[in-house]
């Protein structure tokens, strides 16, 4: 028999679950796989720390399993004055660590793929907190609202505030009064999330519109390459929630720019494109005559505006068309919405337009426009007053892992060059979800 021209020819998409299976266990120990198979894993010259699936958010300085904690507590009785002293100190260094670091507690993984490692500096052993430490008074100076807390409460608060579905990145923000406004919006109880039921049930109804348009030409155009927003569902109600609480911040207009992934969603059930319109687009037949045509992708870069209403203030949504080059729309973005804060005249203020992005995880971190035009964003001659930007993090970029496309933790690291706070939200908490993209809008 000839010998195969490419050794590597035998890998393809039908025995990939068998292979990645085999190639994980010879990952975590070699000799449990055949010594043929181990020979050829071993040509592959992979870094097994790039190559391990781990969520794009992967946290690389852990805790090993089973390494000791510094456990400094000796079960100190009350009333020490030193012993009190250093209570507060320690406590208000874990404090100050759940700001800075809880987002890597926090519940991100909807895939459950992440293993559930600790970070030290999240436990209260870490601060000499031990098992009998937990149950005493500490003085706080309200540093949480309360005077006094013992430190099984002050964990408890902690974990409530920073390791839920919302990861809160703020503490890289310099200036103290913004970022005493963050804290205050995460931390303080008036702030919680509270949803009535008639809240809950919009946000069944957004999702459920959501999923039922993509189901339907996944049904009806079986084959027909989609960009869909499966799985990223709860997109559709941040988008509604950033474009509501715009609204009432009596926002006339807004300008969004958005790739593929989910923009028939959002041309339907956000900017309300008429669906025969985007169902004509879909057979290739242009809903306006003249309308460009190319290859088959062209519904992927309309644009479309329209106006909507919420609570009698009539807001603008425009989405603005794009190339298939991801991130190219973005400065197109920036610039329109200066052009209408120009042409309103909302150049003082700039508060009546805003601008609005949304990108892929990898298009983000990979993208180097997206880096400039951050950079440009505070500049006099180019800023708008904000944009939200909106990313949709399905921890994969078309083919590659996150390990394989950038150098960052989080796709969204590059914003914290311009101070921008981050929120991280788990996409299968879609009121957490809303309550992120409101906190944006108010911050913007
Ligand atoms: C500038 C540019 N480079 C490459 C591509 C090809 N491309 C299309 S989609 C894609 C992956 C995008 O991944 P991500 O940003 O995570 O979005 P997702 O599709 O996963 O939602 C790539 C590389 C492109 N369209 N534009």
């Amino acid at each position: 028999m000839a010998a195969l021209s490419d050794p590597a020819s035998f890998l393809t998409g039908a025995n990939s679950a068998f292979l990645e299976d085999l190639y994980g266990r010879f990952l975590a120990d070699a000799s449990s796989v055949d010594p043929e198979w181990q020979k050829f894993f071993r040509s592959l010259g992979d870094e097994s720390g790039v190559v391990a699936r781990r969520p794009s958010w992967g946290r690389p300085f852990l805790l090993e399993p089973g390494e000791a904690v510094a456990t400094r507590g000796r079960g100190r009785a009350a009333g020490d004055s030193r012993d009190a002293a250093l209570d507060s100190i320690r406590a208000r260094m874990m404090i100050r660590a759940y700001r800075v670091r809880g987002h890597l507690g926090a519940s991100l993984d909807p895939l459950g793929i992440a293993g559930g490692e600790r970070y030290q500096e999240l436990d209260p052993a870490y601060y000499g907190f031990g098992d009998g430490d937990m149950d005493r008074p500490i003085f706080l100076d309200r540093a949480l609202g309360d005077e006094f807390m013992t430190a099984r409460d002050i964990v408890a608060r902690l974990r409530e505030t920073y390791c839920g579905t919302i990861g809160y990145e703020y503490m890289h923000i310099q200036d103290p009064a913004v970022r005493n406004w963050l804290q205050v919006r995460i931390e303080d109880k008036d702030f919680r999330p509270r949803y009535a039921a008639a809240s809950k049930r919009a946000i069944l109804q957004q999702l459920t519109a959501a999923e039922s348009f993509e189901r339907f030409l996944h049904i009806k155009y079986t084959g027909t390459k989609r960009f869909g927003v499966d799985g990223a569902e709860s997109l559709m109600p941040a988008l509604e929630a950033i474009v509501d609480r715009a609204a009432q911040h009596k926002v006339d207009e807004i300008v969004l720019g958005m790739p593929h992934r989910g923009r028939l969603n959002v041309l339907a059930n956000l900017v309300k494109k008429p669906v025969t319109a985007i169902l004509a687009e879909f057979e290739g037949v242009p809903s306006v005559p003249g309308d460009v045509q190319g290859s088959g992708d062209v519904k992927y870069h309309l644009g479309t505006s329209a106006d909507r209403e919420f609570n009698g203030h009539t807001v603008h949504l425009s989405l603005t068309a794009n190339p298939s080059h991801l991130e190219a729309v973005d400065p197109v973005v920036a610039g329109k919405v200066r052009a209408k804060q120009y042409l309103r005249g909302d150049e003082a203020e700039r508060k009546r337009v805003m601008g609005l992005l949304m990108h892929g995880d990898a298009a983000f971190a990979g993208q180097g426009i997206v880096a400039e035009c951050l950079g440009l964003s505070e500049l006099r001659g180019y800023r708008t007053g904000g944009t939200v930007h909106v990313i949709v993090n399905n921890q994969i970029g078309f083919t590659t892992s996150p390990g394989y496309s950038r150098s960052s933790p989080y796709p969204s690291d590059v914003a914290k060059g311009v101070q921008a706070p981050i929120l991280h939200v788990n996409g299968d908490d879609p009121e957490a979800v809303t309550h992120a993209a409101k906190i944006a809008t108010d911050y913007r």
